[in-house]
């Protein structure tokens, strides 16, 4: 099978289980795990945070940033096809009491003088918007990225106004493969950033979420209270940071195949893609021959599997687990099949 549903499927290198099976390891609780600790420094100082806290998935770092950045009542501001309003369940209200107010984005990004219009003003009746997230690459949009500028102009804008930004990075270093701006660089126009090494990298779990020291030691608290304070999580640090350090350059690969394969497919009749939307390692499609599920069901019984993205669209992303070989093999099946 040629399995393109997402780049979280990929397992686990017999190199990353080596280290993983080396790791130091101790009582994360006690703050003793070696391999978390310093996991945590590397992503701070990638980061250019103070300090950073290992979670077990994207969705705990986006929803500790929330519980930590507001209070009760609040309101938070949403790209209406993010990540955080669509596929969190609900998490935002459950969690931290706040409500999520979506944004119309372009491709996912929302600008500055929109983001504007939803700002509340000090009537009582009035939620009080304590937070702004970005999702870097966005996924539903398709792996697009953020523009440099654009994420200027919102920060600042949010830093005059006194509201707080969070950047949902999971696929953040697909981004930087493609416009060589670092995580750094991304970073200093948040207060907080998550990043996964579950989606890309290779790991087979685990997520960090970076920010101020104060901020960081108030998501350990609600990470302990959500039921997530890990005991000898040095195994699973420990393929982290083997994937820093091995797994990043080599996501310009999976751009590049997500390219191809868009590319090839948005020549077949009968097959839309917006080319614009194809940036990064993701790639969404759709078609007005047959309906998304039959397409879904076609592809897998020539042995393709792909996820189904929002709306009509049927979703193709691609990771260091489908080689470019096996990308051209499913240009040529997807050719067949609308022959
Ligand atoms: N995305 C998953 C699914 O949930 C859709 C995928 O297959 O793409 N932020 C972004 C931008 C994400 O794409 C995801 C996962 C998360 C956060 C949550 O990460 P996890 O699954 O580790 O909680």
């Amino acid at each position: 099978m040629i399995d393109i549903r997402s780049d979280t499927v990929t397992k686990p290198s017999v190199r990353m289980l080596e280290i993983m099976m080396s790791a130091k390891t101790g009582d994360d609780v006690f703050g003793e795990d070696e391999t978390a600790n310093l996991l945590q420094k590397k992503c701070a100082e990638l980061s250019g945070k103070e300090d950073s806290l290992f979670v077990p998935t994207g969705v705990m770092g986006n929803q500790l940033a929330i519980k930590c950045h507001t209070i009760p009542g609040d309101e938070v501001i949403v790209e209406r096809e993010s990540h955080i309003l669509n596929y969190e369940t609900a998490a935002p209200s459950v969690i931290s009491n706040v409500q999520l107010l979506p944004v119309n984005g372009d491709y996912g990004v929302m600008n500055k003088e929109e983001i504007a219009k939803h700002i509340r003003t000090s009537e009582y009746y009035f939620p009080v918007t304590r937070l702004i997230c970005i999702e870097n690459t966005h996924n539903r949009a398709g792996g697009t990225i953020q523009p440099i500028d654009s994420i200027k102009s919102v920060s600042s804008f949010a830093k005059d106004k006194g509201i707080k930004t969070h950047l949902d990075g999971a696929r953040i270093f697909n981004a930087s493969m493609k416009t060589g701006i670092t995580l750094k660089e991304y970073a200093s126009y948040f207060d907080s950033v998550s990043f996964c090494f579950s989606k890309g990298l290779g790991c087979p779990v685990g997520s960090i979420l970076c920010g101020s020291r104060e901020f960081i030691s108030t998501a350990r608290k609600w990470r302990k209270i959500l039921g997530a304070g890990m005991r000898q999580v040095g195994i699973l640090a420990a393929a982290a940071i083997y994937a820093l350090e091995n797994n990043i350059q080599r996501l310009s690969e999976d751009n590049e195949k997500a390219f191809l394969f868009a590319n090839e497919i948005s020549k077949i009749p009968g097959i839309y893609v917006d080319m614009k939307s194809v940036q990064t390692n993701i790639v969404i499609f759709h078609t007005d021959v047959f309906s998304k599920n039959e397409l879904i069901d076609k592809l897998k019984s020539k042995g393709i599997l792909v996820s189904s993205g929002s709306y009509n669209f049927v979703r193709a992303v691609f990771h260091m687990d489908v080689s470019m070989k096996e990308t051209e093999e499913s240009i040529k099946i997807i050719k067949s099949i609308f022959n």
